[in-house]
């Protein structure tokens, strides 16, 4: 339902904001991804976003590209930020203090930041100086955008991603064997997903059997920090972290700044993520085989997939004809 006092082009405007917030995919991490337009008259005078961690914030760039002719109509100009400007000091002074400054009219906001530091205060500074705010424009989508970043801070826990392969007939793996059920394909595409998180994890037995590196060799990018779950565990790797439970585990990398964790398994593990409630997304890639049509009469124990509920099927993601299911936790916050 739109607000009464939502105006179209307040809407086509911040979906420039979040168009130009996509640029920051990359970089702006463990930053959120922000842009921003500066408008007068129907005319855009000004737009940046938030290219990486450390630089300047989306409202800084939108300002600093407006024209040296165009900057007697600041007065008179509206600034759109798909997130609410900043009012701490962090690594660059304060957003709100720069829109202050530089005398705009009125500024639109998608969602409020939910960062301690900011939660609001930017919003009431900006009142507090008569600049008229306008909050909530497209804000699911806002906050969608930076679902990482806003689980963390709301949720004060990283965001995780659980991720397992099964064949047709949902077996994951097999006592005392290996069952390759990923191609080279899917491989690739497992290693930027490692690339796309900060921590990944994999419980005891999964480290003892199977001794995996956990880095990303088949993507570029940088090597998520390797977390072990589980007690009493033998030769834990150097630089590994070891953790005894689900709790643990989140609040250690919660406390560390860690926003983004990967559970890579194995079974027990997965399933003890689920049974607490604490994931946000699954990836979960199906095999082109049944383990019953290849076991040839063997017989082996198998280990199937977890069992979940409060799961919601997103989209498929296909590569090169296998599917990737992608599952949200409906419980999670967006
Ligand atoms: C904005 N505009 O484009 C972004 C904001 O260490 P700093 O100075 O970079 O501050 C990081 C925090 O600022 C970050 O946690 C989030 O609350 C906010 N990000 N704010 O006004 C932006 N990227
Ligand atoms: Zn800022």
């Amino acid at each position: 339902m739109l607000q009464p006092d939502l105006k179209a082009e307040d809407i086509i405007y911040m979906r420039r904001c979040l168009q130009l917030a996509r640029n920051g995919q990359q970089n702006a991490q463990p930053n959120p991804m922000v842009g921003a337009v500066v408008v007068c008259n129907g005319r855009i005078i000004g737009e940046g976003y938030h290219v990486r961690c450390g630089e300047g914030h989306a409202e800084v760039n939108a300002l600093a590209s407006v024209k040296q002719e165009d900057v007697h109509l600041l007065k008179e100009s509206t600034i759109y930020v798909s997130l609410e400007p900043c009012s701490h000091y962090g690594k660059t002074p304060p957003c709100a203090d720069l829109i202050i400054s530089k005398g705009l009219k009125r500024c639109v906001v998608g969602c409020v930041d939910p960062f301690a530091k900011v939660q609001g205060r930017g919003i009431q500074k900006l009142r507090d100086a008569g600049i008229e705010v306008t909050v909530g424009v497209l804000a699911d989508e806002c906050r969608a955008l930076n679902k990482r970043f806003m689980t963390f801070h709301q949720m004060k826990r990283p965001f995780v991603t659980l991720k397992w392969a099964r064949t047709r007939d949902g077996v994951m793996g097999v006592k005392g064997e290996r069952l390759m059920i990923s191609n080279t394909y899917t491989q690739m595409l497992c290693h930027k997903r490692r690339a796309e998180h900060q921590a990944i994890l994999v419980g005891r037995k999964t480290l003892e059997e199977d001794a995996p590196s956990l880095n990303v060799r088949l993507w570029s990018g940088r090597h998520p920090q390797p977390v072990v779950l589980g007690s009493n565990v033998k030769n834990l790797p150097e630089g590994w972290w070891c953790f005894q439970t689900v709790e643990e585990v989140l609040n250690v990398l919660y406390e560390r700044g860690v926003q983004t964790l990967l559970v890579e398994g194995g079974r027990t593990t997965l399933q003890a993520f689920i049974d607490k409630g604490m994931w946000d997304e699954a990836f979960v890639e199906f095999g082109d085989f049944s383990w019953a049509d290849n076991a040839d009469g063997k017989d082996c124990e198998t280990i199937l997939v977890p069992t979940w509920k409060d799961a919601e099927r997103v989209e498929d993601e296909v590569v090169m004809g296998r599917h990737i299911e992608h599952w949200k936790h409906v419980a999670a916050t967006e």
